[in-house]
């Protein structure tokens, strides 16, 4: 095992998502680049190309899926100043079962605690696995000895060992992106699903979870599945370890704070303010999924409206809902009973010139939610269910004014890392409208109080030291080799 510190030749990310979608201008076709929290996170590692010490000494490759109707675009497209994207065509009979079927189908509700949503079907195992050996393909054609392939969430499970059983020197990174639940969820999946499972991720010689829990729901299964030996954070085999540890992903909270006071954002923000009749605003945003708890959210607003008459007329609640995978049955379901809520809140409680939920079912530019992250009083954030919850996050880093009160539910990963926001279980309909009406009622003081901690956790653990810690990992690992007993 190598014990040098020397900085990894290049640095291969694996995602299903490539960082940026492709755009038809007047010149032709042109990359646009995704602003997620992976994208900034690698961007910051870029950004420190070729300073001394820098962890990758060129480009970032970046081997993702993408339409198979860019197969015949001119390579020279994939590639930016920052990037060359490595895009993997697969068959859409696989991706279909690979993405839609596994991926979305099974995992996502599985990990979420929902099982009762998840469809086991056998044909969408076996196109998982040839997925996960496409891209494999894709890597393979790349690599270089040196290069650190860092492979992101649950779509990409068996990928890990895939890449160990080809090109064993290699260091590997994985990273998981959701929940990951107890041994008693990961038992519902057939024996060689799991056995499959855990095996393809182990194949990664630093494996990054959320949260503490995470990590020990997963050792759980290593030992339950696997049978092989822990040794502290450590998965121990005949000839290696892999390390498995907590990683919080992050914001890049410099963008956040500094944004709020842009001219664009200023003006849209008092346009929002000056279209409310009393300005108290209640804001969220999600993904439609059912995970994201909104009509536990919705009926918790209405409590507090029953309850506190003396708030109506004054408080508006702007729910954003992005449109997301509603070609699905459950996700046409969960948008039917938002829709079918918000009519029942405004219906009863609205007036001619009130209207108590704004519900949005489409995204916003980045300047829209910069305006409503700062414009707010009380972002509400309730999943029943959530890896992390990036949104919380930014929330609190975009409030300079040290304002706003964060309601978060103690599902999200994230609540972990924020005691100070007012914790809720989404399903405690009275709790949450508690929480609203004490976020509404807090004074001033305490509002920055409980913000400014909040603002120190996100300011110290950005999304940059989460890559950088990520990768240090790496070094650490090599330089204190666990004494491995070959008796
Ligand atoms: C996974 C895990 C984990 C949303 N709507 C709009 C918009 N967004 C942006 C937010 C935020 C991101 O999307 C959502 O982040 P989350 O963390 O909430 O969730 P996901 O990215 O779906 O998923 C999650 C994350 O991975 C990272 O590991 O935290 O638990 O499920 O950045 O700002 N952005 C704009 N308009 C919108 O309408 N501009």
């Amino acid at each position: 095992m190598t014990t040098s510190k020397t900085p990894f030749n290049r640095l291969l990310i694996v995602s299903y998502r490539l960082p940026f979608t492709i755009h038809q201008t007047p010149e032709g076709l042109s990359l646009k680049q995704n602003a997620g929290g992976l994208v900034s996170a690698v961007l910051s590692m870029a950004e420190r190309l070729g300073q001394p010490g820098a962890p990758v000494a060129s480009k970032i490759h970046w081997v993702g899926h993408a339409d198979p109707a860019l197969q015949s675009v001119d390579p020279a497209v994939f590639e930016n100043e920052t990037f060359v994207a490595h895009p993997v065509f697969l068959d859409e009979a696989v991706n279909k079962g690979f993405y839609e079927g596994f991926s979305n189908d099974l995992l996502w509700p599985l990990f979420h605690y929902f099982p009762s949503y998840a469809s086991f079907r056998e044909s969408d195992f076996t196109c998982y696995q040839q997925a996960n050996a496409r891209f494999l393909e894709e890597v393979l054609a790349l690599i270089e000895p040196g290069d650190l392939v860092w492979i992101h969430d649950f779509q990409l499970m068996l990928l890990p060992n895939l890449v160990r059983e080809a090109r064993p020197d290699t260091r590997i990174g994985y990273f998981f992106h959701i929940p990951f639940p107890n041994y008693e969820i990961i038992k519902l999946l057939p024996r060689a699903w799991r056995q499959q499972l855990i095996q393809g991720v182990l194949g990664a010689d630093v494996l990054g979870f959320h949260t503490p829990d995470y990590v020990q729901h997963f050792l759980q299964s290593v030992s339950e599945v696997l049978a092989l030996p822990i040794i502290g954070n450590r998965v121990v085999f005949p000839d290696r370890s892999a390390v498995v540890r907590d990683f919080p992903i992050s914001v890049d909270f410099a963008k956040f704070n500094n944004s709020g006071q842009e001219d664009a954002v200023v003006a849209m923000r008092h346009g929002y303010l000056s279209l409310l009749r009393h300005p108290k605003l209640i804001f969220s945003v999600d993904r439609l999924d059912y995970t994201k708890g909104i009509t536990s959210r919705l009926q918790g607003f209405e409590r507090f409206l029953h309850q506190h008459p003396e708030w109506r007329d004054t408080v508006t609640f702007v729910m954003t809902v992005v449109p997301s995978r509603d070609n699905i049955p459950q996700y046409q379901e969960i948008k039917r009973e938002i829709e079918e809520t918000v009519g029942r809140i405004n219906g009863l409680f609205g007036s001619i010139g009130w209207r108590p939920v704004v519900y949005l079912y489409s995204s916003l530019t980045f300047t829209e939610l910069l305006a409503l992250y700062t414009a707010c009083d009380v972002a509400l954030i309730t999943p029943l269910r959530d890896g992390m919850n990036l949104v919380c996050k930014e929330f609190v880093a975009s409030r300079e004014d040290g304002r706003g009160v964060l309601i978060l539910s103690e599902l999200a990963g994230a609540a972990q890392e924020l005691p100070d926001a007012l914790i809720i279980n989404p399903t405690d309909t009275q709790e949450v409208a508690d929480a609203i009406h004490k976020a509404l009622v807090m004074t001033p003081r305490e509002q920055e109080g409980r913000m400014r901690k909040m603002r120190d956790r996100v300011q110290n653990y950005s999304v940059f030291r989460w890559s950088h810690d990520f990768l240090k990992a790496f070094d650490e690992m090599m330089n204190n080799p666990l004494e491995l007993e070959t008796d």
